[in-house]
């Protein structure tokens, strides 16, 4: 079991734009400097454990159909657990990324008891340590699997059973101090199961109250164990739920200021998640940015054609390209990152075709942020929308945002200097053509 997962394959290197070498970088140059941060500095990228390590390739309709070493049945499930690590450790240092995230249950498996689930979750992180020390992969942020075992069924800080909530809250301890331990820059809460199937039998009010409670435990305990890293929400509107409370992160944004947790607690987007909320990955960017809620991001893509969040790879230079120049005219990431939560189609079954996945990914960022540091610096497209607002930077419009005029003042303003104004073109045909330049 403890031989090399991808023994065959060398380490990817940066070859440039002209290589017609498929497992080579074509635009990532981690070293390359723009804008005053390397590349790597800029994209923070991690690879995520679940879908990577841990999904086999089944869907709703048949059964896995990945065979990878450590996911042989019968063997003891801390040996697969270790198996499993280290050709993790072998797929972020063969691909060169900084970052990994993972779940508490990616990484260990459940025990009989408490006391051997907490056992085996020690066991791993020690030697997750160990692995991240020798490599110098750092951890981009972890969490806790509150969704998958039956008895979060019905939700986890919004289950109809507090026991349910004290499992939930005990498994969300454990996966916060292992996130420190192991240095994390975030702790990342997803509301897998948070939600409802049925309004039938919800009583959302109450659903909510608890899970505001829950995340005030959280940022409680984060603060009593002094951990630096930030707390990240990310949200989903459906699936597995008919209807999950963090919906967007307009909805994030409400729930937040609800409880008291603005500032204590930023947002994880994510590009399929987006476009099921009916949004676009750059939307919930602006949106997050725009209230001081900008945390990191998980890079996938959704199919349009089927709907449902399909998790594929991201593979668009425009999509990237715009996300990017959005997040870098807001200042960048802090200690946020790119988490590739992708996964392979399931008749994708070789090891090398997770390689080929995380190359086309992150040349898909790397070549997304050639072009939006391109847009920034030439500034025409920003140039253009800062030109639209001029009115707002002087005169009336500066009066009125300092609360200069009331209501009577602004009307008498328009009878007495006979206000006209003039219908003005927003130029948007000429910016799209203006953004293709960069493509
Ligand atoms: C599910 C999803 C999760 C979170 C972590 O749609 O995105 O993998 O990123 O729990
Ligand atoms: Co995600």
């Amino acid at each position: 079991m403890s031989q090399p997962f991808l023994p065959d394959l060398a380490p990817i290197e940066y070859r440039g734009p002209e290589s017609t070498e498929p497992l080579a970088y074509r635009f990532y140059d981690a070293g390359r400097e723009l804008l005053g941060k390397t590349m790597a500095e800029h994209l923070r990228i991690a690879v995520c454990y679940w879908h990577s390590f841990c999904w086999p390739g089944s869907d709703v309709f048949g059964d896995g159909t990945f065979e990878r070493p450590w996911m042989g049945r019968g063997d003891p499930p801390l040996e697969l657990a270790e198996c499993k690590l280290a050709a993790a450790f072998e797929l972020f240092e063969k691909l060169g990324v900084p970052f990994f995230t993972f779940h508490d249950r990616d990484i260990a498996p459940e025990g009989a008891s408490p006391a051997e689930t907490r056992s085996n979750l020690d066991h791993m992180i020690a030697l997750a340590e160990a692995a991240m020390e020798r490599s110098g992969v750092g951890l981009l942020w972890g969490t806790a699997n509150l969704f998958g075992h039956p008895r979060y069924a019905a939700g986890a800080a919004t289950n109809p059973d507090p026991e349910v909530f004290a499992w939930a809250a005990h498994q969300v301890k454990q996966a916060l101090e292992a996130t420190h331990r192991l240095g994390g820059a975030n702790y990342v809460l997803w509301g897998g199961r948070e939600g409802y199937d049925t309004l039938l039998n919800t009583d959302m009010r109450r659903e909510i109250e608890q899970l505001g409670r829950f995340m005030q435990l959280v940022v409680e305990h984060k603060h009593k164990i002094g951990f630096a890293g930030t707390l990240l929400i990310e949200p989903k509107p459906m699936e597995p739920t008919k209807h999950q409370y963090d919906f967007d992160s307009a909805a994030v944004h409400a729930f937040l200021r609800k409880f008291g947790l603005e500032g204590e607690v930023k947002l994880n987007i994510e590009v399929n998640h987006a476009t099921l909320a009916g949004h676009s990955f750059q939307h919930e960017i602006e949106y997050a940015l725009a209230n001081d809620l900008f945390g990191s991001l998980d890079i996938n893509r959704g199919d349009p054609l089927l709907g449902w969040d399909t998790d594929q790879f991201p593979n668009s230079a425009e999509e990237s390209t715009l996300a990017l120049h959005s997040i870098l005219r807001g200042g960048g990431l802090a200690s946020g990152g790119f988490n590739f939560d992708a996964k392979l189609r399931r008749q994708s079954i070789d090891a090398e075709d997770l390689l080929h996945a995380h190359v086309g990914g992150i040349d898909t960022l790397a070549r997304g942020l050639l072009n939006a540091v391109r847009m920034l610096e030439d500034g025409e497209l920003d140039a253009l929308r800062e030109e639209r607002y001029a009115g707002w930077s002087a005169g009336l419009g500066k009066a009125i945002l300092a609360g200069e005029l009331d209501l009577a003042a602004l009307s008498r303003r328009v009878d007495e200097a006979g206000l006209e104004p003039e219908p003005v073109s927003g130029r948007q045909e000429q910016l799209e053509n203006l953004v293709n330049r960069y493509l």
